[in-house]
């Protein structure tokens, strides 16, 4: 693997854990897969208020939100109501790489962030299994990331993320504080083929179920 560095007791990143041609080679997969399941605006839960990131999912789950049910995991998308398209393979195998589990992941979440989208501090908690780690890659602009502690006011560190680095939420951070302070719009070139507006996709692999 290409170098890692610990950030936080469990927390990893891997710059370029993608080199340019695995990143073309995924974003290929994930046209396929916003073909299936195109991006949707989720809500807030209670306040109704809209996400400025827009989302999809692939695998057996996918992370929901909305105003009424909350934060969730389903098997279907909440707008077509088709079950999520399977995870690309080259998806699968960077879990292999990165999470170290015995069993595969069942939801990806993909997040898409225009250049003024942002998310704020949060912990990823929705799981039943909280032993398997969670993998996040980037494509696209680079982002401000910032990971704190298991506490909302533990202080908290950034690191900007590229195109085709990784980050690995596990062990003591599993449940630590982060979020995404803002995106660097037009740093990277690598999904304007695609998106017309640039922005950055994140793709974060879960373990839903205890196995
Ligand atoms: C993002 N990442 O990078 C947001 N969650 O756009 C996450 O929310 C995240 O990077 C769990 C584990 C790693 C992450
Ligand atoms: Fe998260």
């Amino acid at each position: 693997m290409t170098n890692q560095i610990e950030i936080a007791p469990g927390c990893r990143y891997v710059p370029g854990f993608f080199d340019r041609a695995a990143q073309e080679a995924l974003i290929g997969a994930l046209r396929d897969v916003v073909a299936a399941a195109p991006f949707y605006t989720p809500c807030m839960p209670r306040t109704g208020k809209p996400f400025s990131v827009a989302m999809t999912n692939c695998g057996p789950l996918g992370w929901v939100a909305d105003k009424d049910g909350g934060y969730r995991y389903q098997a279907t998308h909440p707008e077509t109501g088709e079950p999520w398209p399977p995870i690309p393979e080259m998806l699968l195998e960077a879990w292999e790489r990165l999470a170290a589990y015995p069993h595969p992941p069942e939801a990806c979440l993909v997040n898409y962030y225009r250049p003024n989208a942002k998310m704020g501090l949060h912990r990823d908690e929705d799981e039943a299994d909280f032993d398997a780690s969670v993998v996040s890659l980037s494509l696209g602009d680079t982002a401000v990331f910032r990971v704190g502690g298991t506490a909302r006011k533990a202080p908290t560190r950034s690191i900007r993320l590229a195109s085709g680095d990784a980050v690995v939420l596990g062990g003591e951070s599993r449940l630590a504080y982060h979020g995404i302070d803002r995106i660097l719009a037009g740093s990277s070139t690598s999904l304007a083929g695609w998106l017309p507006d640039g922005g950055r996709i994140n793709l974060t692999l879960r373990r839903v179920t205890r196995p």
